[in-house]
């Protein structure tokens, strides 16, 4: 109620502003409506995540708060490298994870013993929340705070004296390290696990807490907004933003900002909601990498360029902001892979939105509210005017004309937010040879729009384009409409192995790739690739991609193999030797254990020295069945027992290490799964050996 008053301020000035020079009246609003400091916030677009602490060291994604204090012990610690990356790659902010789940702060908190001043960096005297906050005042970044209000680590999680500890924690980084240091703090991250999926498990057991009351949110807020007006709040009981829903990079093709308690179930976080009562727009989180931890077994499982790019359609281009992690590694960096790839990354985004051919345009409308509010409004590179229809006129056609026929295949379209979100649905048609508009060929879904909407589709070649806004809250309000000739992405090749040893390497059409087995970089003098080629042993294989009317090359990909799935046999539950689902080296199909078993016995065909395992649940979109909790057997002996963190979210290949043990028979029994399933699901199943 406050926000929607203290709008409406605002937009009666608005108003009152266009009828004094314009005769025509702004179009009513369309509520829910962003605050102001929410349409600052969707402005910023894309921003960084920094994920580091005792999990860095510890190999794992969620540590269980035991480990002690002296294991954070980077090598080479420099925050700086962090902020002059990053600002590179054109991130607006940094949220660093202060304090994640297992409750050790990364700053030397005056009000516990579980932080950074008990470990060896610096002595025990490093603070490097605080360097990172100063280097980000300095390079006029915007600085984010992430605490999980779970705690895997304080003796007293789930009584009062943990809330009150958790509430000092954000008094000091608001007070303390942002006010204090006079960096903008944009965002407060509340992660949601523990209260989440119900499981409250660990060394210190049960909690029976209600996350909604227990953790004291409106107190954190007031202490956040007390300094920090504007700031945005992730998660908790008073957020200003909403997760999108999922920790792979997409919000949905629809995508309202609203949302709100109490929506029927069916409704989906990364679509939000026509009728929610509140604005509350969505962020995507995803890393770069599969984990949002240093993992040095992920130094080859980098995202590739094309799916980095992809993040970007996918949530800025889907009225959603970005919020792209870094995992920081042993020396206490971003490994140098990881920041060639971002600026790989920013130099292709650059170079897709680089000539706005809609500067050419002459646009026009079917319908226009009047002066202040033409068809040349979308282009004349003014956020804040648009054009918009006649009262009670919620559909129209606008259209870009060139002077001569020119080559595009991306269109960028804006709705003026302020006034709420309107667009539920429209069309994008061109003028073909026989002066007919054809719809563009598309697999993007033209329905919402929002803060800023992109569609991707087969280049095309005409002097005119037709937009047309076939459904509506209210009249359209478009404020921008870019059109783009974006140049295909080169991307990393894609080197997959069959399970008898048959290596594919997969590229962009109309490119040519070479590949080395040895572990050299590729270039245009190693091994052509043509066809599928033998290549059963252990090994490493590198591939680099050309274009060939450039001569660019793509970014090197390499894949690490082990020995062939094809030997590998179902024991037990059911001998059942010819599903091969678990080990056809294809992820997109899955062996599920029989209902009511929990233990799967698997042949290697042979006897091996065996150091891990490799472990994939069900890839596909609604696939189920991710191990959380297990124990590993070989030929029956015990070996280990251990959990996949955060595997319900992030369901990516997980791997076990162990010390080496021969045998040629293993067991996976299942001790819990993630979902509430109750057959645990193998997409994939290999081993590391000697
Ligand atoms: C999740 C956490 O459990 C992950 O470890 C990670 O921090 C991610 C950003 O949020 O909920």
């Amino acid at each position: 109620m406050k926000r929607r008053t203290l709008l409406l301020g605002t937009i009666g000035a608005m108003t009152l502003l266009s009828v004094g020079c314009q005769n025509v009246p702004a179009p009513e609003p369309v509520y829910p409506l962003p605050t102001q400091a929410q349409v600052n916030w969707q402005k910023m677009e894309t921003y960084a995540f920094v994920h580091f602490g005792l999990n860095t060291f510890n190999n794992m994604e969620w540590g269980f708060g035991d480990t002690p204090e002296s294991t954070f012990d980077p090598t080479d610690l420099n925050v700086g490298q962090w902020v002059e990356t990053l600002k590179n790659a054109g991130m607006k902010g940094i949220i660093i994870t202060v304090k994640h789940h297992d409750g050790f702060c990364l700053w030397p908190t005056k009000n516990g013993d579980y932080s950074v001043k008990n470990s060896p960096v610096q002595n025990g005297q490093s603070d490097l929340v605080r360097d990172l906050v100063e280097a980000c005042k300095k390079e006029d970044l915007k600085i984010g705070i992430y605490i999980s209000p779970w705690d895997r680590n304080h003796a007293k999680y789930g009584e009062k004296e943990y809330v009150d500890y958790f509430q000092s924690t954000i008094k000091e980084m608001v007070e303390d390290y942002c006010a204090a240091n006079g960096v903008e703090l944009f965002e407060f991250w509340f992660d949601g696990a523990n209260g989440g999926d119900g499981y409250y498990g660990g060394e210190r057991g049960v909690r029976n807490i209600n996350p909604t009351e227990y953790y004291r949110y409106e107190e954190a807020a007031n202490t956040i907004h007390s300094k920090f007006p504007d700031a945005m709040i992730f998660g908790g009981t008073v957020p200003t933003i909403r997760w999108i829903g999922n920790e792979h990079g997409y919000a949905g093709q629809t995508n309202w900002a609203m949302w709100g308690k109490g929506l029927p179930e069916s409704r989906k976080l990364e679509n939000g909601d026509i009728n929610g009562p509140d604005w509350l727009p969505g962020e995507v989180d995803v890393s770069v990498r599969p984990g949002w931890f240093y993992h040095t077994r992920e130094d080859h499982q980098l995202r590739s360029l094309s799916t980095l790019v992809d993040y970007y359609y996918q949530s800025v281009g889907r009225n959603a902001n970005l919020l792209l992690n870094f995992p920081i590694n042993h020396a206490g960096r971003i490994p140098t892979s990881d920041s060639i790839r971002i600026m790989e990354w920013k130099k292709t985004l650059d170079r897709q939105f680089a000539n706005d051919l809609a500067a050419k345009a002459k646009f026009s409308a079917t319908n226009e509210r009047g002066r202040g509010y033409q068809a040349a409004k979308v282009n004349d590179g003014n956020w804040d005017t648009y054009w918009a229809t006649q009262d009670g006129v919620t559909t129209g056609d606008i259209i870009a004309s060139f002077d001569a026929p020119t080559e595009f295949n991306t269109v960028l379209l804006q709705e003026y937010i302020p006034l709420g979100q309107r667009i539920k649905s429209f069309t994008i048609e061109y003028k073909n040879d026989k002066n007919e508009f054809v719809p563009v060929a598309s697999k993007d879904t033209m329905s919402t729009v929002g803060y800023k909407r992109l569609i991707r589709f087969d280049n095309v070649t005409t002097k005119e384009l037709k937009i047309s806004f076939t459904d509506s809250r209210g009249v359209p309000c478009i404020n921008n409409i870019s059109i783009y000739s974006a140049p295909a992405v080169l991307d990393v090749p894609k080197i997959v192995r069959s399970a008898d040893g048959k290596v594919n390497i997969n590229s962009a059409k109309g490119t040519v790739v070479y590949y080395t087995i040895d572990g050299t970089e590729p270039t245009t003098a190693s091994l052509p690739f043509s066809a599928p080629f033998e290549f059963a042993q252990k090994g490493i294989i590198k591939a680099v991609a050309y274009d060939p009317t450039t001569n660019e090359p793509s970014p090197v990909g390499t894949q690490l193999f082990d020995i062939v799935q094809a030997p590998f046999e179902i024991m037990k539950p059911i001998a059942d030797k010819g599903n091969k689902h678990a080990f056809d080296g294809n992820p997109s199909t899955s062996y599920y254990l029989p209902k009511g078993t929990n233990s799967l016995t698997f042949s290697l065909g042979g006897k091996y020295n065996i150091c891990g395992l490799e472990y994939t649940p069900d890839q596909n979109r609604w696939g189920a069945g991710p191990i959380h909790r297990y124990k590993i057997y070989i030929d029956n002996k015990f070996i280990k027992e251990g959990e996949f963190s955060n595997i319900k979210q992030n369901p990516i290949k997980q791997y076990i290490e162990f010390p080496q043990t021969e045998g040629s028979n293993i067991t996976v029994e299942v001790l819990r799964i993630a979902d509430d399933t109750n057959r645990a699901s193998f997409a994939e199943l290999s081993v590391i050996t000697e």
